[in-house]
Parts: C-alpha cells; structure tokens; sequence
C-alpha cells in the first residue's frame, strides 16, 4: 500500500500530511443543468457526454470517502427566483447563446434555484449532513460559506471535481489556493463543454512547479485512501 499520491507536478499534499480529518472531497455542480439532458448546457449546443463523463468516477470516489467517514461537500449554481443576484452582464451573455438565465426550458427556469434542472443529479445525490453550498458565481467561496464551514472542520486539503473543469472547478481551486488551502484536481472526476479546454485547464495547474496545487485520476487517489 502506498502512503503517497501519483500526482502532478509533485505528491499531493505537499507536506503528505493527509488524514480522514483534514482532507475533503469537493464535488462542484453536478446538476441537471450542467450535465442533463433539457438543461443549460444543452440548450446551449455542448456536447453532453463531456460533462457527464465524470458522473461515474466521481460516484466511485464519493462511495470510498463516504465509507471512510470523511467529509463531503457539494456546490450548485444558481440564482434566487427574483434574480436579485444575477449580475445583468451574466444575464445577458447567456441569452446571447440561446440559454437565458431566469428564462423557461424543459427543466424549468435556467440555473434558478428549486427549479428541477438546478437540482443535483440523483447519482450524486447530497446525503444527509453533507454540506450544500449554494453559489450565485462560478467559485465556490464568492458569496458562501465554504470557507468559515472548511475551518471550522479543520479541513486544509481539497479534493477537487465536477464540471466545468474550466469555469467552475478552476474558479474554486484559484480561490481556495490563495486562502492556503491545498488543492488537488482528480482529472477524471471533471469534465468541461470542450476537450481542449478541459486538457489546458489541466495543464495550467502544473505550471510553476504547481501553481495552483497537482493533478491526480480517481484510481491513484483511491490506493492512497486505502493507506489511510
Ligand atoms: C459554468 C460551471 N460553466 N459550473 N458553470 O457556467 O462551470
């Protein structure tokens, strides 16, 4: 059993000092309107196998840290009914590719709270006192809680997936870097809405001897859970 990580560019964490404690998986926006059929990324023309291509590795992933007793978390997008927290400009972007934010679709009202496409897929389903954080922008601590709920837990590690390895996902690393948290990217757990830019999000991360944390698959991090 191995007690590092084969990870990129360097073993994550840093100092190894992963416990069942201090390391959470972070699982970022795995709605219906990011990955389902009828829902924001399909009414804009993307190719939905890419953004359900994590659906799999990251439910393997889940099972493994829930069996282990560590922490979980989840994020959704999404806006409040009245739209008093979305910015005009996000508004009017979405609408120019034909997926108005607000406006009606086969899953409800785009990326508005309550609506079915906002919800998480069954797959992934949040159990039970695994924190839900609700975000109107694309990183995770923008407008949340996510960073009082990670110290109050003592929680300096992050596992990182989800979708969009470039927007969303990218977003939450950048930002939970500059608070001091140490980050990590599992490649198959995310997908975005165009290969290429999953592939340079991915290589982004290694630059600098790792300028936002490393990059790791499901399969090696789930050996070094094992030797936990
Ligand atoms: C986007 C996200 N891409 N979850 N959101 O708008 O990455």
């Amino acid at each position: 059993m191995t007690n590092t990580l084969n990870s990129r560019p360097y073993s994550w964490p840093w100092d190894n000092n992963l416990t069942p404690q201090n390391t959470a998986l972070v699982i970022i926006d795995m709605q219906t309107d990011f990955c389902g059929k009828g829902g924001y990324v399909d009414a804009m023309g993307y190719d939905l196998s890419l953004t359900r291509a994590p659906i799999d590795p990251i439910g393997k992933l889940l099972a493994r840290f829930r069996a282990l007793g560590m922490p979980v978390i989840h994020t959704r997008e999404g806006h409040r009914p009245d739209l008093s927290d979305l910015p005009a400009n996000k508004r009017w972007r979405s609408q120019q590719i034909g997926a108005g934010i607000g406006d009606p679709g086969p899953c409800g009202r785009i990326l508005v709270r309550g609506e079915p496409g906002w919800e998480i897929i069954p797959e992934l389903a949040p159990l039970e006192g695994e924190p839900i954080i609700d975000k109107p922008g694309k990183g995770s601590f923008y407008a949340t809680d996510l960073e009082l709920i990670l110290k109050t837990r003592g929680i300096q590690n992050l596992v990182l997936t989800g979708i969009t390895t470039d927007v969303c996902v990218h977003t939450t690393m950048r930002d939970a870097n500059d608070r001091g948290f140490e980050c990590v990217l599992v490649e198959d757990c995310c997908g975005a809405t165009d290969q290429a830019n999953h592939d340079h999000a991915i290589k982004m991360i290694q630059m600098q001897g790792g300028v936002f944390g490393a990059v790791t698959n499901s399969e090696s991090l789930i050996q070094r859970l094992e030797s936990l």
